[in-house]
């Protein structure tokens, strides 16, 4: 077990209901601990290159309009197997499989709008992070 970072994202559907605090919440119930946040407003393009890993599914272009349709928050998470933790306190992709007391089972409006992106693994992790902060913003 080691101390990891894992970039997350509260994404448009969420941040319209107002429900940053509520999600900050579940991540720091769970031991996660949020070392940088920033609310931003994605472009097309960027959320194109976000995303470029799914750009031949058929879901992509919604996705990347929907993440462009209103600010999100990007942050940081750190704690002992913070990947996986977060992934488990995310829930399912698909909110109907979700598991009770999970963000997307309590918030989710749909597989598309599904309140919440986390890194997968340490590789993406370190991307991901690289994507949006740099080094002076990540202080754990
Ligand atoms: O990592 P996670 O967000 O749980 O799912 P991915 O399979 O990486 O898909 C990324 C993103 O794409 C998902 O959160 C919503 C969207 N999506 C979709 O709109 N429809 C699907 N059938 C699968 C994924
Ligand atoms: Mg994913």
């Amino acid at each position: 077990m080691a101390t990891e970072r894992t970039l997350s994202i509260i994404k448009p559907d969420a941040t319209r209901r107002n429900l940053t605090g509520k999600i900050n919440a579940k991540f720091e119930e769970a031991g996660l601990r949020i070392v940088a946040q920033k609310r931003i407003q994605l472009t097309m393009d960027q959320a194109g290159k976000f995303y470029e890993v799914h750009k031949d599914r058929p879901f992509y272009g919604e996705l990347c309009e929907f993440m462009a349709s209103a600010p999100v928050v990007v942050q940081v998470l750190e704690g002992e197997s913070a990947i996986a933790k977060n992934r488990e306190v995310m829930g399912a992709t698909n909110p109907a499989d979700a598991a009770d007391g999970t963000i997307r089972k309590d918030f989710a409006l749909s597989v598309g709008e599904n309140s919440v992106h986390g890194s997968d693994a340490p590789e993406t992790a370190a991307q991901e992070i690289a994507f949006f902060f740099s080094g002076l913003e990540l202080v754990g």
